[in-house]
């Protein structure tokens, strides 16, 4: 196992996950969701190898590792390289729409729409296309939000916001989650969970949406709000920027708001990744249990598709580790939850 994700020079596999590691960056820039999966987690099994895994039978009886990238695998230990990969690079429409993909908010959808309008680069967008606020953000700060964002700035931003709610209110905390959790040494956004004991959802909402967020965009620290959305959905949330006082990059940073009783799932949904997120939830399912960021529910009535009849009987909700307990999965740290 390599907990820090990085192909280390002394695995046998390391030049064959490099290079699908760039195809499976390219997915992640396409949000080809299934593609990026697979190619996870066939990096991960790679990763797990002795010896240097040179044809594509050897390849393919490992675990998920199919056929064809296991045919990819022998190419690139044959060739040094992947034409599909290759390929990529040389497609300019390709490029275009990787470029757009990459504005804040812009789905395939919006992508493709701008792609067919006839726009090229992001000067084109910037001056004939029809935009939201965030999507002009998304563009104005294109490269800052392509950077990514090294730990101890993650950690400063953390504390501004813990100070600020410190002053406001002693008892509310925040914690800092994602792969920042995960113990990453750099983070492609800053999120964080806002909790007070005993609190309901429409107090912080109250705190956080009246005082803070104000408050911290006074002081020059946050620079603009990019989406929000409140309970009902998928919990209150705050999409925005911030930016320290002696930078002049522009973040991303995500504000969830969680009351105590519903902290555990929250911290285990927070923390991801997405694909342990979709397999824990996946072994709930398994159980005839729910699990989502609010708690881990039972007795849920499905039909015919498995669509949900009804919302189940919450189960537990407080405590990451009972949920792990719940679920009869050993507890493993947030660095472990890489797949
Ligand atoms: N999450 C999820 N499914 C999604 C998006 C997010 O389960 N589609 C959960 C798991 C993530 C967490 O929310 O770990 C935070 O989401 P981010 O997109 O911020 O991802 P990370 O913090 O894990 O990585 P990054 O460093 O790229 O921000
Ligand atoms: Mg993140
Ligand atoms: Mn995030």
């Amino acid at each position: 196992m390599n907990p820090s994700g990085a192909a280390s020079s002394a695995n046998p596999n390391s030049r064959t996950i490099e290079i699908l590691d760039q195809m499976c960056k390219y997915y992640d820039q396409m949000q080809d969701q299934w593609r990026t999966f697979a190619y996870r987690k066939a990096i991960s099994t790679l990763r797990k190898q002795d010896t240097k895994i040179t044809t594509a039978k050897e390849a393919a009886v490992l675990p998920f590792i199919g056929q064809r990238l296991a045919d990819k695998i022998e190419e690139i230990v044959l060739t040094d390289r992947l034409r599909r990969l290759d390929s990529t690079r040389d497609d300019p429409t390709d490029q275009v729409l990787r470029l757009f993909l990459g504005v804040y908010g812009a789905g395939l959808a919006q992508a493709s729409k701008w792609i067919q309008a006839g726009y090229r680069t992001l000067d084109d967008l910037t001056t004939k296309a029809k935009l939201t606020s965030s999507q002009k953000i998304g563009i104005e700060h294109y490269s800052d939000f392509a950077q990514r964002i090294p730990r101890t700035e993650v950690e400063a931003h953390g504390t501004t916001i813990k100070s600020a709610l410190r002053t406001l209110d002693p008892t509310f905390s925040a914690t800092i989650m994602g792969s920042y959790r995960r113990g990453a040494k750099d983070s492609g956004d800053i999120d964080i969970i806002i909790t007070k004991p005993s609190a309901s959802i429409a107090q912080l909402h109250s705190l956080v949406f009246k005082t803070l967020i104000p408050s911290l965009t006074s002081s020059g620290f946050l620079k603009c709000k990019l989406a929000t959305s409140s309970r009902t959905d998928d919990g209150t949330k705050w999409h925005g920027v911030s930016c320290l006082p002696d930078s002049t990059t522009w973040r991303r940073l995500d504000l969830l708001l969680v009351p105590e009783e519903e902290m555990g799932a929250a911290l285990l949904y927070f923390t991801g990744n997405d694909i342990f997120n979709r397999s824990i939830r996946l072994l709930a399912s398994k159980k005839g249990m729910r699990l989502n960021q609010r708690g881990l529910y039972r007795d849920v009535v499905r039909g015919r598709n498995r669509e949900k009849l009804n919302e189940g009987t919450l189960v537990e909700g407080r405590s990451e580790r009972k949920i792990f307990e719940i679920l009869g999965v050993p507890w493993r740290e947030p660095g472990e939850r890489i797949c």
